[in-house]
């Protein structure tokens, strides 16, 4: 009796197991996944960090305001961070004249052969051309939004990189690229244009052709480009739906698995230059860039904030941050 007991169990054990099995045989892989502790992403913390660096004033390449908000960046990064390294560059700009730049990198996990881009742009634009005021269009903009907004989703992702680490075989590089908003003026744009010639994205060009370690590849990269306006409206950009389908669908998938679908609208937006050009077309790596775009704003692009005097704290909106900060952290940790 005794016998067949242990026989009986025996058998039905063996066919659980089994059975698991069968139904799914990446039933670890994907428990494993669903089980991933995401992080509570802090939106007050990402705003603070955006008010931090708008508070050094426009961080326009050159400038003491930029060189302080840089060494900031790098001390902050680098309490957070397994290191961080400094790129500096001399380029060149849309008028042939040269300048110094630096990208800041902020690694986790360096040992790690998987390896995820975050990017975001730490410079600010030195003039606010499209600002409605002429006499103040000369003047540079505090980059709130485009620029701060991104760095500042980023160093809170960064802080809850520390507060609760990665997976060891999953690495992690923020780069905050430098000199992308300093193309020419709207009513000089003709005048420059040179279709041989990319006058934005500088630091991110820099980089793609010499990044910071020899050979350096990623699975996958995002940017993140104005991702502080109210009621955003972040469609697929073209070049990232084109060079990296996969990356903006898994994201996109994700917003809505969050209940972001509102501002993640499933549309195929308009060509955007920004820094995930060179990182897709030079670099090789895979990347998107989640960007607010308002086809119907006065400009025919961006909010209406982008590149005037409007583009300060005050029009930055804690929630939009937090949701994309959400997106991020879920991805990654989720991976
Ligand atoms: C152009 O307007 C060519 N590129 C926009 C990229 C950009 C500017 N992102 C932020 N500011
Ligand atoms: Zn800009």
């Amino acid at each position: 009796m005794r016998k067949i007991f242990v026989f009986f169990a025996v058998v039905v054990l063996f066919c659980a197991c089994g059975e698991r099995q069968l139904d799914n045989p990446e039933s670890g892989k994907s428990e494993n996944k669903k089980s991933a502790v995401v992080p509570q992403f802090n939106a007050d913390s990402a705003y603070r960090f955006v008010a931090a660096q708008t508070a050094f004033g426009p961080r326009v390449p050159e400038t003491e305001a930029h060189a302080q908000c840089g060494d900031w960046l790098v001390a902050k990064l680098g309490s957070y961070a397994d290191t961080v390294i400094v790129q500096g560059f001399r380029t060149r700009l849309y008028n042939d004249k040269g300048i110094d730049g630096k990208n800041i990198i902020a690694v986790f996990n360096p040992e790690a052969r998987k390896r995820i881009v975050l990017c975001a742009h730490w410079d600010s634009r030195p003039f606010a051309d499209h600002d409605a005021d002429e006499a103040l269009s000369h003047q540079p903009i505090d980059g709130a939004n485009d620029g701060a907004s991104g760095v500042g989703v980023l160093i809170e992702c960064a802080r809850q990189f520390k507060l609760q680490p990665l997976d060891e075989r999953l690495g992690i590089d923020i780069i905050l690229f430098d000199l992308e908003d300093y193309g020419p003026r709207q009513e000089q744009a003709l005048e420059y244009y040179d279709e041989n010639v990319n006058h934005w994205a500088l630091g991110s060009q820099y980089w793609a052709k010499q990044p910071h370690v020899y050979g350096y590849k990623a699975y996958f990269g995002i940017l993140l480009d104005m991702v502080g306006g109210s009621n955003p409206n972040f469609q697929k950009e073209y070049y990232s739906q084109g060079y990296a389908a996969w990356v903006s669908n898994k994201v996109w998938r994700k917003a809505y698995d969050l209940g972001y679908r509102s501002s993640f609208s499933n549309e195929l937006g308009t060509m955007i230059s920004d820094d995930h050009l060179p990182m897709n077309q030079i670099a090789g790596i895979p990347t998107i860039d989640i960007i607010d775009l308002q086809p119907n704003s006065s400009n025919g692009c961006f909010p209406e904030v982008w590149h005037t005097h409007n583009d300060n704290l005050e029009h930055i909106d804690k929630a939009t941050l937090g949701m994309v900060g959400d997106v991020v952290l879920h991805v990654v940790y989720e991976e």
